[in-house]
Order: C-alpha cells, then sequence, then structure tokens
C-alpha cells in the first residue's frame, strides 16, 4: 500500500511532464536576464494575473516578503488579517525584514470586514505610523481553503483605493479560489496591486512562486530578491515545471476539490468526527476529532502508523490537505482507516 500524504499540498511531486521539460529547458543566467524559460514563465504569470510584470521568486515566503518590503518603508504599519500566512507562518520576516509592524484585524471564514480594514487605517497625526499595506489571502489557509468572495476583494480594493493604501494578494492558491468561483485567476487580481502565485503547491511544481504587480514595482521587488539572496541563475530548470503548473495543472483542481468533498463527507459520517461540510470548498478541510476524545497528535500517530500522514497539533482540529496525488482510492482507504484508528 503507497503512502498517502494529506499533510500539505506542498508535497505534490512534479508530474512527469514536468520532469521531461525541466530536462531539456533553456537556459541562461537569469541575474542578467537572460534565462528565457524563467522570463517565459513570467509573462505568462503577469498575463494570467492581469499585471504588467512579474517577477519569479523561491517560494511562497519570498514572494509575500519581497511584497511588504517593496511596498514599505521601515516603521510603516500594515493591516492584515490575524489568522494570515503572512502573519502567523513566515517567521516574523515582516518584522525583522521589512521593520514593520501590524494592524490586526479579524477574520470570518479567512474574510476581513471592508469596514474593520478601513477602521485601521491611521489618519495623519504626528504620533502614528504610516499605513502602507493592506493584506488579504485568498483562498485562506486557515480558515480551511475558504475563498474569498469577489464582492469582499472588490470591497477592501476600494478602501485601499480611497485612502492610497496597495493592496497584496496573498494567492498561495488564487487558482482554487478561481476554480470554485468559476471565473479567471486575474477576475481575482484585479482587487489587487500585487499578488504572489505559488507553484509548488497544489500545481504540482517542485520550487516556486511568482509575485505578479506593475512594472515599476517588479523592478524594485527585483533589488530586494537579490537583497535575499533570491537572484537565481539557471534558474530556467525550475521555472520550465512552473509553466506547466500554470498552463496545465490549474485547469484540473476542481477534481481535488471534489475529492476533498467526498472526503469531508465521508469523515463527517464517523462518529465523534465532524466537518462542517458547508465550509468546505477547495482543497483543504478542518476535521475535528473532539466527539472521539483524541487530539490531533493522537490521531496523526495512529494513523501514521498506517501509512497515512497528517499533521496534527494538540488541538482537536486538523486540516487535511488533497491534491493531485489524493484520488478516489485514497480517499475512500482514508476514510476506512480513520474510521478504523478512532476506535483503538
Ligand atoms: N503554506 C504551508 C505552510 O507554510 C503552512 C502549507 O502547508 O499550507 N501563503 C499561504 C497562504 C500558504 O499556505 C503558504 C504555505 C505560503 C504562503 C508560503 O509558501 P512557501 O511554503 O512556498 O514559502
Amino acid at each position: 500500500m503507497g503512502l498517502i500524504d494529506l499533510r500539505s499540498d506542498t508535497v505534490t511531486k512534479p508530474t512527469e511532464e514536468m520532469r521531461q521539460a525541466m530536462y531539456k529547458a533553456e537556459v541562461g543566467d537569469d541575474v542578467y536576464r537572460d534565462d528565457p524559460t524563467v522570463n517565459r514563465l513570467e509573462e505568462l504569470v503577469a498575463r494570467e494575473m492581469g499585471k504588467e510584470a512579474a517577477l519569479f521568486v523561491a517560494s511562497g515566503t519570498m514572494a509575500n516578503q519581497v511584497a511588504v518590503m517593496t511596498h514599505t518603508q521601515r516603521g510603516d504599519e500594515i493591516i492584515l488579517g490575524e489568522k494570515s500566512h503572512i502573519y502567523i507562518n513566515e517567521v516574523g520576516g515582516i518584522a525583522y525584514l521589512a521593520g514593520v509592524q501590524t494592524a490586526l484585524v479579524t477574520e470570518i471564514d479567512g474574510v476581513m470586514d471592508a469596514g474593520a480594514v478601513e477602521g485601521k487605517i491611521r489618519s495623519e497625526n504626528i504620533h502614528f505610523p504610516e499605513t502602507s499595506l493592506i493584506c488579504v489571502e485568498n483562498t485562506h489557509n486557515k480558515a480551511g481553503g475558504r475563498v474569498i468572495p469577489l464582492e469582499a476583494m472588490k470591497s477592501i480594493h476600494d478602501v485601499g483605493l480611497r485612502h492610497g493604501v496597495p493592496v497584496h494578494l496573498d494567492g498561495a492558491r488564487i487558482y482554487n479560489a478561481a476554480a470554485y468561483l468559476g471565473v479567471e485567476a486575474k477576475e481575482i487580481a484585479r482587487y489587487c496591486d500585487t499578488v504572489n502565485v505559488c507553484l509548488s503547491k497544489g500545481l504540482c511544481a517542485p520550487v516556486g512562486s511568482v509575485l505578479a504587480g506593475s512594472s515599476e514595482f517588479v523592478e524594485r521587488a527585483r533589488k530586494y530578491r537579490k537583497m535575499l539572496g533570491g537572484g537565481m541563475r539557471q534558474a530556467g530548470i525550475i521555472a520550465a515545471a512552473g509553466i506547466i503548473a500554470v498552463e496545465k495543472m490549474s485547469k484540473r483542481l476542481s477534481k481535488d476539490h471534489e475529492n476533498a468533498f467526498a472526503l469531508a463527507n465521508g469523515l463527517n459520517s464517523l462518529e465523534g468526527v465532524s466537518v462542517d461540510i458547508d465550509k468546505v470548498q477547495t482543497n483543504l478541510i478542518m476535521v475535528d476529532f473532539a466527539g472521539t476524545g483524541l487530539n490531533g497528535v493522537q490521531v496523526a500517530e495512529r494513523l501514521k502508523a498506517n501509512r497515512i500522514l497528517i499533521n496534527g497539533s494538540s488541538e482537536s482540529v486538523v486540516r487535511f490537505a488533497v491534491h493531485y496525488y489524493i484520488g478516489e482510492d485514497e480517499i475512500q482507504r482514508t476514510i476506512q482507516m480513520v474510521s478504523r484508528v478512532i476506535k483503538e
């Protein structure tokens, strides 16, 4: 029996087609902008997002950090969700690297209320920092892959426009949001100034993210990328997989969403296990084991002994991430195995 890895969609390995493309990729020194494959990927993502330009970076974290560094000055304040990846999961980089402080907004199902965002914008006062950025996350990871509705994206963007504050979108999973909404990704990205698109989550590329925005922004961002040691050389080797991620893998994500829904339903039918089915929209599901008397670590240990991996914590809620390598068989095996281990 093969391993079933539901810890994250980041565990996806490159497809055979990606490996072939990587092998054959035309390359050059990207610091000199000589890598035709990187250039092609950047142009592709810029077009997909409806932006003027884009920059290939090593990771989603690097894309977000470079974005915050480029949008802000040290001592500024940025507005973001209290459960956002940038705030919780990026090692305090915005404080350490960009030197900014945070104004946090509570999200409900991943969505920040535009009025609450507006309320955090600082007025002109000698005592106050400048508000120089608003960050939005779509889909929202900690909210369990929830999609931010277009109207909510627009309302927040309108706040930014009214006050001259740019909006950065952590669109690590923007293609999942687009698949759920049935729109092109640029219909989401139109409500932000800059966007981080991850290639190495559900899209299966081995490495990389792309940060898209205006040409002027990307020029400045390029320098921050270099400062962080992210000026890569023959990066076309990895960008080649990224092109397939965007052109091909982004088109099949609805299948992952269907599978996630089936998994959610199956787990929810088990005694003591509950999933709020109405909240399942994309590939991430939040499963609550409270009724079994087990916490996440205990469930994870028992499943691991049966070759199924999840990331459990001391809490009773565990995230299950569905992706390209989790098909219907893996879903059924997972439901059966969870059913068995919670009774052990
Ligand atoms: N998320 C990872 C972990 O870091 C938690 C995961 O397993 O989901 N934005 C969002 C919304 C993300 O979910 C992630 C990765 C990132 C940014 C950072 O991307 P990487 O891991 O490429 O730096």
